[in-house]
C-alpha cells in the first residue's frame, strides 16, 4: 500500500485539522503544497483532479478524498489501530461524528462567512 498524498496549504482550518491527526498518528504523508494565495488550486493539472479547487484533497491508492471530514475518518480507519482518536465503540464514534458534521455544517461555514467578508468584500470586522 503506497502512502496517502495530501495537497494542502496549511493557511487553511480544515487543512490543519488533516495536519495535526497526520502528526498525532505519525502517519508517513506525501505532502504537495497548493498555494491558495497564488490561486494554484486552478492550475490545470489539480483541476483535473479535484474539480471543486479545494484543499486538503487526499490520494490514497484508488481513493480520492476532497473533503477534510472525509480525510480524518479515513486516516483514523486506516491509521489509528488503538482506536484513541476514532473508537471501536458505536456510541463514541457518534458522538465524534456528532463534533465532526457540527464543524462542518455550522462552524466552519461561518468562519468561511467571516473570510469572504473581509477578503474579498474588504469589510473591517
Ligand atoms: N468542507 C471542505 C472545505 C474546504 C475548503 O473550503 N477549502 C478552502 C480553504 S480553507 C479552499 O481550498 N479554497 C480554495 C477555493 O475554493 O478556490 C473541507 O472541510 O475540506
Amino acid at each position: 500500500m503506497s502512502a496517502p498524498i495530501l495537497y494542502y496549504d496549511d493557511r487553511s482550518p480544515p487543512v490543519r485539522s488533516c495536519l495535526m491527526l497526520i502528526k498525532m498518528l505519525n502517519i508517513n504523508v506525501e505532502l504537495r503544497f497548493v498555494d491558495l494565495f497564488k490561486g494554484a488550486q486552478f492550475d490545470k493539472d489539480f483541476l483535473a483532479l479535484n474539480p471543486q479547487h479545494s484543499v486538503p484533497t487526499l490520494v490514497h491508492n484508488e481513493l480520492l478524498l476532497t473533503d477534510s471530514h472525509v480525510i480524518l475518518i479515513h486516516l483514523a480507519e486506516h491509521f489509528d489501530e488503538a482506536g484513541k482518536w476514532w473508537p471501536k465503540e458505536y456510541a463514541d464514534r457518534m458522538k465524534v461524528f456528532n463534533r465532526l458534521f457540527f464543524e462542518c455544517s455550522f462552524l466552519f461555514r461561518r468562519d468561511s462567512d467571516l473570510m469572504v467578508l473581509s477578503r474579498r468584500v474588504n469589510c473591517k470586522l
